[in-house]
């Protein structure tokens, strides 16, 4: 059995958070994650208040263990949604693609326990002193909005410059990435990609179809000009917007083209116009089952390759 510090911090079995992604982690999935022995966590993506709220008490519907939501700081509705996690007393926020520190203290008088993602050792400090419970150090592997470093580098880096546990996310997909994950340091791991094809995750057959066919080489980075740098499955849409990002297309027809794009590949499955977010580890992803089951084998793979590790001491 793996345990770390993060389980009985927030009263969880095993050390595995369900990424926040924008879209597809509703009350369902986050909810199948919990009841599964993990943290499931609400993304409330560019959605406004009202759809957070409303998938928190799906969740809470579903599952009486710990659940968490994760507030894209870029969005519009983040002081809403920062209102509304306390509103509801969910146990955990996280937050992502940006800088949390004016939510810090209205969140921690409401008792939530704040994880924020970090890509950076700046930010790892100052949240570190701002008063979270834990940090995710995210790697540029990872799905969606990236960093500049790969897991490999950052999560030793963070490691080195706090005392709260720290989860690795980024690149993860299986039990030898979380036991790596933990030699670096970790107390545990997020994993999103991996989670795209539990069972109860709600997304449209034709991305789930994609994840389940990717290679190796099938994710790219687009974005970049604009300062939000973000990696997808290689599709005609990642394909097009790269084209027009270094072609020379002006900043606010490139916002114009990627409007939406993430919808249509969620809800619609659209090949030629969706934006399909996936991390490079999408390739590693065989099979669809339910999300307890991911949590329960990835821990169980991960268990028997630390056991062995002394095998590599003479
Ligand atoms: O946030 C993510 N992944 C995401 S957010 C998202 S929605 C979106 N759509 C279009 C453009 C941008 C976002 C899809 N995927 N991961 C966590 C993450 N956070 N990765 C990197 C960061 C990060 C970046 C900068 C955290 C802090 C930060 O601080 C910057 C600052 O303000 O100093």
């Amino acid at each position: 059995m793996i345990k770390s510090e993060i389980c009985e911090m927030l009263g969880i079995q095993y050390p595995v958070f369900q990424g926040g992604m924008a879209w597809i982690a509703d009350g369902k999935l986050a909810a199948a994650v919990s009841d599964g022995g993990g943290l499931g966590i609400i993304a409330a993506g560019n959605a406004p208040g009202e759809y957070v709220r409303e998938q928190i008490q799906i969740a809470r519907a579903r599952t009486s263990k710990p659940i968490g939501v994760n507030i894209m700081l870029m969005s519009p509705y983040a002081d809403e949604i920062a209102k509304i996690v306390a509103e509801e007393g969910v146990e955990v926020v996280t937050t992502g693609a940006g800088n949390p520190s004016k939510y810090m203290k209205e969140w921690k008088e409401a008792g939530i326990r704040v994880i924020p993602v970090v890509a950076s050792v700046a930010m790892a400090k100052l949240m570190t002193r701002l008063g979270a419970s834990a940090l995710i150090a995210e790697g540029g592997e990872s799905g969606g909005h990236v960093g500049e470093l790969t897991t490999m580098v950052l999560v030793p880096q963070i490691c080195d410059v706090t005392t709260l546990p720290v989860m690795a996310a980024g690149g993860i997909a299986d039990g030898r990435g979380m036991a790596a994950a933990m030699m670096l340091g970790a107390q545990g791991v997020q994993m999103g990609t991996r989670f795209l094809s539990a069972e109860e995750c709600t997304l449209h057959a034709a991305y789930k179809e994609k994840i389940l066919k990717a290679t190796d080489l099938c994710t790219m980075v687009t974005g970049k000009r604009l300062g939000h740098p973000v990696r997808s499955l290689r599709t005609p849409f990642a394909r097009n917007y790269s084209k027009a990002e270094y072609g020379g297309m002006p900043d606010d027809e490139l916002e114009a083209l990627a409007t939406g794009a993430l919808r249509l590949a969620v809800q619609e499955g659209d090949a030629e116009k969706g934006c399909f977010l996936a991390g490079q580890c999408a390739a590693m992803v065989k099979k669809e089952q339910p999300a307890a089951e991911i949590i329960k084998e990835v821990t169980e793979e991960a268990e028997a390759i630390l056991l062995r590790a002394d095998q590599w001491v003479k």
